[in-house]
């Protein structure tokens, strides 16, 4: 590992050049950037991209050996940038934090497209949903070793970038179902997502009315807290806004469950409208009103 000797940038990478996680030099992402989890997906995506002009030909792929994969190439003449990162907020962590490493200098843009269980009756497989906010669903192991507080501690809301989240909604709903709402993202897929199992003391059993008492999610899920959280947090003329979408995949209320075909097909669909999104938001105006300077 090389010493983190310049202070602006004090992460230790595995080379002079590179970030240690997502393994990509500077360079080598774009300002705008579409991550999933599932690098099929991400696959999927990509496919839609055309080589920037100093790739010569090959669009650009990176595979680390921590899991990330970055697709780098132009969509509609604009840079982009895909990366599958796995599951959870742990890897966004990475992703987010080394990103903003390496991306151009500016305001960046990150927006996440996963799939999530649905917590309203009214809302059917298949359909989109674009985050507003999140709130953080963690399993409190205070309550197992000391028999205090809940099980489970549910945070505040973290919201989304208002503009790049009413820019998303536009676009993707020109093309697929898809509605406004907030998401419940949870810690594990488990325990916190309120699925019971003989085999280990969960204490879930009244979970999601608890957290439909606390907040009012359509979607459960794993990563959207932690990136709104993160890119809210940075700071100066490299800020970074977030957004996040899903696709419901199982309606944890009704036991409704998306059908293999019509689920490629929401996907792809709603893949197509992102990057359309994604390309198409004017990063000047994002932070429109706001004070870059002061974090
Ligand atoms: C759990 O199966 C995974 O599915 C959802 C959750 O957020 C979690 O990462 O997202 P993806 O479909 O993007 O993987
Ligand atoms: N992803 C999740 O995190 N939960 C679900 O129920 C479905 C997809």
């Amino acid at each position: 590992l090389s010493a983190p000797t310049d202070p602006k940038r004090p992460r230790p990478r595995p080379s002079a050049s590179r970030v240690l996680h997502l393994g990509l030099p500077p360079g080598a992402l774009a300002s705008r950037i579409l991550t999933v989890g599932d690098p099929a997906r991400a696959a999927l995506l990509a496919s839609h991209l055309t080589p920037r002009p100093q790739d010569k030909g090959r669009l650009f792929i990176h595979s680390s050996s921590r899991g990330f994969t970055t697709y780098t190439g132009l969509f509609l003449s604009t840079p982009i940038s895909i990366i599958s990162f796995g599951m959870g907020s742990q890897m966004i962590d990475f992703l987010v934090r080394e990103s903003r490493d390496v991306a151009p200098p500016g305001p960046i843009i990150i927006i996440s497209y996963g799939s999530a269980g649905g917590l309203k009756p009214t809302v059917p497989v298949g359909t989109c949903v674009i985050i507003s906010q999140s709130v953080n669903v963690t399993r409190n192991s205070d309550h197992w070793t000391s028999g205090k507080g809940t099980p489970y501690n549910i945070s505040l809301p973290v919201p989304a970038n208002p503009r790049l989240t009413s820019h998303i909604y536009s676009q993707v709903k020109q093309s697929s179902p898809c509605v406004l709402g907030e998401s419940a993202t949870t810690c594990s897929f488990y325990s916190s997502q309120a699925r019971t199992d003989g085999n280990f003391d969960d204490r879930n059993t009244t979970l999601i009315s608890q957290i439909q008492k606390k907040a009012n999610p359509t979607s459960m899920e794993m990563e959207s807290f932690h990136l709104l959280d993160l890119a809210r947090s940075t700071r100066g003329q490299n800020r970074i806004a977030s957004g996040s979408a899903v696709v419901v995949v199982a309606n944890r209320v009704t036991g409704e469950v998306v059908e293999g075909r019509k689920l490629a097909e929401v996907e792809g669909r709603v893949g197509v409208a992102l990057l359309r999104a994604v390309c198409g938001v004017d990063l000047g105006e994002i932070w429109e009103g706001e004070d870059l300077n002061d974090g």
